[in-house]
């Protein structure tokens, strides 16, 4: 049934990887399938209703359960209904050191090119700069009492990579391992566990100057710092991502110039970024691997196309699974298979990257666990008689979205990016590194005068994903845990501060902060292990 099992303990083997193909998958058995419940899109539901509905079709609907093959004890995986999550499940929260930490210039910290783009005039929503952001390099003390508060089990932030090699590469700065350390003995103090990312986009200036991604020896530094880091942190972090993310930063870095460092590259100059930041995870593990602590645990954090069925029948589950490859071609796809679709390259002709067999076998390096931030669906249908036998079904005007306008609302999202995910690439472990919303906040005083933020849409969106989640994960979908992006508002990149996503509204202006409505739903959820 799940054919890539295998491949996972042997990703050099190329006659198990042939098993990750279309072929393999398609002749599959499909599993049983979801009533007509599913298809709630095809009724125009207003946004106000759409939440109550969501809730109402998924708690209704009791699915039948994975192969046996992909079952793991029964005993651990709680009927679905109850809303309950199996004992142990791993309740977090998600910050990046840029949007949350402020003191740019502190501690020998150099500089990164989210300085640089940031304090380049026209770039972010009013200017804003990560200069101050939350300021939690200082008030860090305070920002872990609110996430022991809330009860959670772990958090995942992020080392800035300028803090520990202001230059990139060359001599380490011992008082940026510092800051992390304390930070990391103040979470296990609370009984936290922590969850290091190494690269949410902080990339050291002086190497953007010699060509940033688009420059091979990024993916070699890279590398050195991960394993640098890891090897120096290990004794106190047991589980590390290396990246954050490769489809956004090098989309909107490289090819929209959106984000840092702003750049609007030709397509092979491109397609040569996706590679180098590819090659630069897989480098990464093997230097972790080789100088970090026996038995840490390696993944990393990306944002693939969850692919949902439009409706969830056979011949659209079977795109559903297509599309996540092909949709995925450049990065977890890649890195899952160590192969880059035919399609892709065929698609790319004559802008292809350059790349070695040796790179791939890199690329794909085992992985321990695998992060997945989740958002918006990707809808996707069968499409008889097109080339890959799938179409994307784009998103009408009238879809509903949070505050941001890409995130559309689809907690499907959460049930089949993780289901599909692991069918497709036999991932046995998977953390959804983050999910959250955006909300137009506003502090309201309640009964007694004190300022509130009663942010219902934001609860609606987190309580319909995580019924969705809950739903694959009855089912034995092998989910371990869930970090709720974010923990704080914080600099939103080029949204500046604008667009809030914390569950912890923050005044900007005095660093008060401020537990929403959001806050109290997910510290209910966590206290009772479970969703309603
Ligand atoms: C995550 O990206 C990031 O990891 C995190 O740092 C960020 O704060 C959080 O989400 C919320 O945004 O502007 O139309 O070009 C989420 C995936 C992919 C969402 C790129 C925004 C750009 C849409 N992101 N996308 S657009």
């Amino acid at each position: 049934m799940f054919p890539n099992e295998a491949a996972r303990k042997s990703s050099g083997n190329k006659a198990t990887r042939q098993r990750c193909g279309l072929k393999g998958i398609l002749a599959d058995a499909v599993p049983p399938l979801r009533p007509e419940s599913e298809n709630l899109l095809s009724h125009p539901v207003s946004r106000r209703t759409f939440g109550r509905l969501l809730t109402a079709g998924a708690a209704a609907t009791t699915l039948p359960a994975l192969a046996a093959s992909a079952q793991p004890d029964q005993n651990a995986v709680p009927a679905a209904g109850s809303g309950k999550f199996p004992e142990g499940f791993l309740w977090g929260s998600a910050t990046a050191s840029y949007q949350v930490e402020g003191a740019v210039k502190e501690d020998g910290r150099g500089q990164s090119i989210w300085d640089t783009f940031s304090h380049t005039p026209g770039k972010t929503h009013n200017g804003d700069t990560g200069d101050v952001a939350d300021d939690d390099y200082h008030r860090y003390r305070e920002d872990i009492a609110i996430m022991k508060e809330l009860g959670l089990k772990t958090c995942r932030f992020s080392i800035a990579w300028p803090r520990i090699f202001p230059e990139g590469t060359g001599k380490p700065n011992p008082k940026g391992l510092d800051h992390y350390q304390r930070f990391v003995d103040e979470l296990h103090n609370a009984g936290i566990e922590p969850f290091c990312t190494l690269y949410h986009w902080d990339l050291p200036q002086a190497l953007e100057d010699k060509g940033g991604w688009q420059n091979r020896a990024t993916s070699e530094a890279f590398a050195a710092y991960c394993g640098y880091t890891a090897g120096k942190l290990s004794d106190r972090i047991s589980h590390f991502m290396t990246t954050n993310e490769i489809e956004t930063f090098t989309d909107l870095g490289y090819k929209n110039g959106t984000h840092a460092p702003g750049l609007q590259l030709d397509p092979k100059a491109f397609a040569q970024v996706c590679h180098n930041a590819v090659l630069g995870h897989g480098l990464a593990v093997q230097a972790i691997r080789a100088q970090a602590k026996a038995g840490t645990q390696v993944g990393l954090a990306e944002n693939i196309s969850s692919t949902v069925p439009a409706i969830a029948t056979d011949e659209h589950i079977r795109a559903g699974r297509t599309a996540i490859q092909e949709e995925n071609a450049r990065y977890m796809n890649v890195i899952q298979t160590g192969k880059y679709t035919d399609a892709y390259l065929k698609k790319l002709g004559p802008n292809a990257p350059q790349f070695t067999d040796a790179d791939l076998k890199a690329i794909s390096s085992p992985l321990d666990f695998v992060g997945i931030n989740v958002y918006t669906p990707t809808y996707v249908m069968a499409a008889p008689g097109s080339d890959l036998g799938y179409q994307v079904v784009p998103f009408p005007t009238s879809y509903p979205h949070m505050f941001s306008d890409w995130l559309h609302i689809g907690p499907e999202a959460l049930y089949w990016g993780p289901k599909l995910a692991h069918e497709v690439w036999g991932i046995k472990t998977i953390y959804i590194t983050e999910n959250g919303a955006s909300s137009d906040d506003k502090l309201t005083p309640d009964a007694q005068g004190n300022m509130q933020v009663l942010d219902t849409d934001r609860t609606m969106y987190l309580r319909n994903y995580l019924t969705q989640l809950h739903r694959g994960v009855s089912e034995g979908v092998p989910v371990k845990g869930y970090f709720l992006w974010s923990l704080l508002d914080n600099y939103e990149w080029a949204d500046g501060y604008e667009k809030r996503f914390g569950i912890t509204y923050v005044d900007f202006q005095t660093q008060k902060r401020i537990p929403k409505l959001s806050s109290r739903f997910y510290k209910a959820t966590i206290a009772a292990n479970a969703v309603s």
